[in-house]
């Protein structure tokens, strides 16, 4: 590509999901695919699992642009079709030649088309374990390939499922942890990984690889063909399946492991018929590791070897030291500030926690300064208090938060943010009803709502989207200030996030 094409054309930061896309794209773990999809293969796709020539492949890859962004491109000129996809801090990674343009839906635009490299393609934490496909199988011996997917920690049973399959396959083991996103209990892709290399020496020889698969929602069957595939690239001959996942071939040998439990009698994993029920342990579900976890009981040495139940406490402390969001919404004059001003001293006053309170008045005097009452404009304000709040429960703070936030997707981002910073969310919704907060009017602002003098009042002509998701409801028409209070620090002792004594 001539560097002046590279120069004029336009860069775009790709959504999380498809960088990671693009990545294995790149690296050619998706061959025989080269680029994003255009329309006659996703159509072709979706109605029988083939691209447009007949060949299967499980899933959509796709890039949505904004229109904004593709209306720099002329996909019928070769010197203006480029598109530079850039990493999330902006820089290039890839060049798309934009071959086609089609609709999705309203500000955006599917693009499709090869992507070549840009620049050497190392980013990342634990970069030196992102290899390509070709790297690995450069190194990978002679003979059979037994592939594990870690896509959560590696305990006593799925270590002793490897150890078996390796052995009666004789094959060399190949561990690809997906680091596209945080894993399915929330684990950071960087604490998967270490608790993975913390069971490196309980397992024969082996090849870790760290790979950017994004996390798909929805098919399961499709998303588990895709992985399945990219094993395959990466040279794995067998597949070792999770016993409760669906998996299907794809040039390769899935293996769906026996069950195994821990046998009292001499300390081993065994299958389970081979053990009398009263000597039988089962592995813990992944609801009892995270009770441990959430309650800073150590995992059990039968069940999980010691360094990794290290790594796993600190990647998810106890929720008593746990980073926590509190999200208060609700009206204007439905209590929300005076709640969490109230929660905000109590911690303060045990001194158990660090708190930061960002209170929506005064986050629109400083985060905020300048955002509107618009939808978009409140969608960025929630949006903003929503990262700052998960930055501080990275760092194992509480931050406690009280905007009106009135609508659902903006109030689920802030606790997807919080999710991927590994810090705990309690959505409160102070649902006392608009003819209370307007009976209170602390401020004057729904008299002059009715009066027309404001325009887009929440709750007035502006709507207010009761969240259905909320950890606790609180209404505080018929509540003194400290039975409200009272209400919100018992459940955060209830449910282990501090401790109240
Ligand atoms: S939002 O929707 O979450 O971004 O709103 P927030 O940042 O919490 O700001 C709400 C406070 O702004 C004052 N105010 C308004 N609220 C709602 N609608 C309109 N149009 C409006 N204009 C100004 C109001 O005092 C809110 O404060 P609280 O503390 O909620 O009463």
């Amino acid at each position: 590509m001539p560097d002046e094409v590279l120069r004029d054309a336009p860069t775009y930061t790709p959504r999380p999901s498809e960088l990671a896309d693009l990545e294995l794209l790149l690296s050619e773990a998706y061959r025989p695919l080269t680029g994003f999809l255009g329309l006659a293969d996703l159509t072709s796709l979706r109605r029988n699992g083939r691209l447009a020539d007949g060949t299967a492949w499980p899933v959509p890859v796709s890039l949505e642009v904004p229109l904004a962004v593709l209306g720099h491109l002329d996909v019928a000129d070769p010197g203006k079709r480029v598109l530079i996809l850039a990493d999330l801090e902006g820089a290039p990674i890839a060049a798309l030649d934009t071959v086609e343009v089609y609709p999705t839906r309203e500000g955006f635009g599917g693009a499709a088309g090869r992507v070549k490299r840009l620049g050497d393609g190392s980013h990342g934490a634990f970069r030196r374990m992102r290899r390509t496909p070709a790297e690995v199988r450069g190194t990978l011996p002679q003979g059979r390939i037994l592939g594990v997917i870690a896509d959560r920690p590696l305990h006593r049973p799925q270590l002793a499922q490897i150890a078996r399959a390796a052995r009666t396959l004789a094959a060399h083991l190949l561990v690809l942890v997906p680091v596209g996103s945080p894993g399915p209990d929330g684990l950071a892709p960087e604490a998967l990984v270490r608790c993975v290399l913390a069971a490196r020496d309980r397992m024969p020889d082996c090849t870790i690889v760290a790979l950017p698969l994004p996390h798909r929602g929805g098919d399961d069957i499709r998303a588990a063909m895709l992985r399945t595939r990219v094993a395959a690239a990466y040279g794995v001959t067998h597949l070792l399946a999770s016993s409760d996942s669906m998996l299907s071939g794809g040039g390769l040998r899935v293996l769906v492991p026996r069950e195994l439990a821990y046998d009292g009698r001499d300390g081993q994993w065994r299958s389970l018929d081979d053990i009398p029920p009263k000597h039988r342990r089962l592995p813990l579900t992944f609801g009892e590791i995270e009770d441990h976890l959430d309650r800073g009981t150590i995992l059990p040495e039968w069940h999980t070897p010691p360094a990794v139940a290290r790594e796993l406490t600190r990647a998810r402390p106890p929720r008593r030291q746990r980073g926590l969001v509190v999200f208060f919404t609700g009206l204007s004059g439905s209590g929300k500030s005076t709640m969490a001003t109230g929660v905000a001293d109590a911690l303060q006053e045990s001194g158990e926690r660090t708190v930061t309170l960002l209170d929506g008045d005064i986050v629109r005097r400083h985060l905020s300064a300048g955002l509107t009452f618009s939808a978009a404009d409140r969608d960025t304000n929630i949006k903003r208090i929503g990262w700052v709040a998960a930055e501080v429960g990275r760092h194992g703070g509480v931050a406690i938060c009280c905007p009106i936030a009135p609508y659902h997707e903006a109030r689920a981002a802030a606790r997807e943010f919080a999710r991927n910073a590994g810090a705990g969310f309690v959505l409160v919704h102070v649902s006392t009803p608009l003819e209370e907060c307007e009976r209170r009017d602390r401020k004057g602002l729904y008299a002059k709502a009715r009066a027309g003098l404001i325009k887009g009042m929440t709750g007035i002509d502006d709507p207010y989207e009761a969240p259905t998701d909320a950890e606790l409801a609180i209404d505080t028409t018929d509540l003194t200030y400290g039975e409200a209070v009272t209400t919100v620090l018992r459940y955060l002792g209830n449910n282990g996030w501090l401790d109240l004594r």
